[in-house]
């Protein structure tokens, strides 16, 4: 996110992780309106900071963005955009008239309806079944530890733990992935239907669900479903997509459209370096126990 050196009272703090799909629909929003302020990196990767009680008492629900701003703590994608646009500077996202209103009100929420990061962890599933069990079962010794040292978050760690069962065992549901990639097509279908003779999806102007649309396309991009549009399968979504990623927003994001292999395994070194560090002595001392023989 583009950082401002002024210290002004529109100056807001994002509580951010860079792949987060979440953070990212955010950030696109910040840079189209160009508002300055700075982020704060809460690894939700192997690190899963999202669970420390400093971070549960700022957001009970435990997830990544979080908007401050003048001692303001706003929670949920959704109000984070609606309150940029409604007390910050900067081009209008949400359009005034009310009938361009409730349109993109509807494009919005259909991309909210759609369930990411089921989506994103149900294809990782697919692919590192084991990966996805042992995250699922590391986040809830985590919450549990948490909870046990914090009983004044009790409640939000009880909530938190069914969130994580909840969505361990729609994870298991081995249909999950092609019902959502049915329902992907579908919304496709819709959207290039809309942008046929359209710069954007509702006014003539960029608007919230521009926002939104990007970064969902961006991150089906991501996880390899770019084919959905490309190569003429859906002429109108193809252009369109072009025109989004050159909007200055898409690099001053930024919007990622590969994962980072270098953060999960730097994240992962934090998470386990105590682990990590057991099995390197255990080994240093078997090793010179062998020498010793010699
Ligand atoms: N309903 C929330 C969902 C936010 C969300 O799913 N955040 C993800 C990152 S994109 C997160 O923090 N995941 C970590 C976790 O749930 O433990 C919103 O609209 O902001």
């Amino acid at each position: 996110m583009a950082m401002k050196k002024e210290t002004t009272a529109d100056e807001v703090v994002l509580y951010d992780y860079p792949f987060s799909y979440n953070c990212q629909i955010v950030r696109l929003a910040l840079c189209e309106k160009d508002l300055p302020g700075k982020t704060i990196r809460i690894d939700i990767g192997p690190m899963m900071e999202q669970f420390k009680p400093s971070f549960m008492r700022l957001n009970p629900s435990g997830q990544v963005p979080v908007l401050l701003h003048q001692n303001k703590v706003v929670t949920q994608t959704l109000e984070i955009l609606h309150y940029l646009d409604q007390y910050l500077p900067g081009t209008q996202l949400i359009p005034s008239a009310t009938d361009n209103r409730s349109a993109m009100e509807k494009w919005v929420a259909m991309e909210r309806a759609f369930p990411e990061a089921d989506f994103t962890y149900g294809l990782l599933e697919q692919g590192s079944g084991k990966i996805v069990a042992r995250d699922m079962e590391h986040r809830k010794r985590l919450i549990e530890k948490h909870m046990a040292v914090n009983p004044d978050l009790a409640d939000c760690y009880k909530l938190k733990l069914e969130a994580v069962t909840d969505w361990q065992m729609r994870l298991r549901d081995p249909d999950l992935v092609d019902r959502l990639v049915d329902q992907i097509y579908k919304m496709l279908d819709e959207l290039e239907q809309q942008l046929a003779g359209r710069d954007f999806i509702v006014t003539e102007n960029y608007t919230l669900a521009d926002v939104v649309w990007t970064a969902f396309l961006a991150r089906l991009e991501m996880v390899g479903f770019k084919r959905m549009w490309s190569f003429g399968a859906r002429p109108n979504i193809e252009e369109y997509y072009i025109r989004m990623k050159q909007r200055s927003s898409f690099a001053c994001a930024p919007i990622h459209l590969k994962s980072s292999p270098w953060l999960v395994i730097g994240s992962a070194i934090k998470a386990f370096r105590l682990q990590l560090s057991l099995s390197l002595g255990i080994g240093l001392l078997a090793l010179l126990s062998v020498l010793a023989l010699f």
